[in-house]
């Protein structure tokens, strides 16, 4: 199972922002989670955490390419974390060579389109709306089929726009528009997400449902969260620290 590495050069994500924020401190972190043996450092520019207003393209884009920039020429895979298709654009062009767009080509129309002429790697995550009113949207009748169902619309609508099927990733979406118990009911019946065929992608850590206070006291979860999902067939976990992932998957 691969570690993505989060970076998040924002001054509002839930449990990182403002530590990355200015290029100096997003590069010296990114440089450390490659150092602790990242498999992909996950570039965002935009807070998605629940009810966070939209950032400008412009801001998006003057955040997040000149850390692409710098951090490609080490080699280390990059992800754009980008709902907009010219920031996608953007960050492949600066050195990343995958898109994680957390709406599943619903926030940009032509976001499927790009990431098709591309020919990249597009991790389509379960996605019900923007994170301003998504708690609103946590409403389920069985939460494992819908959001598998609401995800294979995504991938025919990927399919449809030309995504070869070796580039389609699938993410569950944890945490988005989902209370604790449709995040658990996700992780347990994860096996059905790993049986849609595509590699998948799990980002829950030092999320709410994880339980503690505050961001920092759910590392612990997080790290027996990536126990529990080795064995899966899961292809990778988002993740805020690299080394004890990594040293926990190495076991
Ligand atoms: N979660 C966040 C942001 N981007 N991308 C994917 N694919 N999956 C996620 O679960 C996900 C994501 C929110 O967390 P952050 O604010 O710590 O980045």
């Amino acid at each position: 199972m691969l570690v993505m590495g989060i970076l998040n050069v924002t001054p509002d994500s839930f449990a990182d922002g403002g530590k990355h924020y200015d290029f100096e401190s997003a590069v010296a972190h990114g440089l450390q989670m490659i150092a602790e043996g990242v498999d992909i450092i996950d570039i965002g520019g935009e807070s998605t955490r629940p009810g966070a207003d939209r950032v400008s393209e412009e801001e998006e884009i003057a955040r997040t390419i000149p850390v692409i920039t710098e951090l490609a020429k080490y080699g280390t895979r990059i992800s754009i974390d980008t709902m907009r298709a010219s920031t996608a654009k953007a960050a492949i062009n600066a050195g990343a060579s995958i898109i994680n767009d957390v709406s599943g080509g619903l926030a940009d129309p032509l976001m499927l389109q790009t990431a098709a002429q591309l020919s990249v790697p597009y991790i389509a995550m379960h996605w019900r709306g923007p994170s301003k009113d998504m708690n609103s949207k946590a409403i389920y009748g069985d939460v494992v089929n819908d959001v598998i169902s609401e995800l294979q619309k995504r991938i025919d609508a990927a399919l449809v726009a030309g995504i070869s099927t070796n580039n389609l990733i699938v993410d569950p979406g944890l945490g988005f528009a989902k209370d604790a118990d449709h995040n658990w009911a996700i992780i347990d019946a994860i096996d059905q997400f790993v049986a849609m065929g595509y590699p998948v992608l799990v980002g829950g850590s030092r999320k709410r449902f994880l339980g503690g206070d505050s961001p920092d006291q759910r590392e612990q979860a997080t790290i027996e969260l990536t126990q529990r999902l080795a064995p899966t067939g899961v292809w990778a976990v988002r993740v805020h620290s690299v080394k004890p992932h990594k040293e926990v998957l190495s076991v």
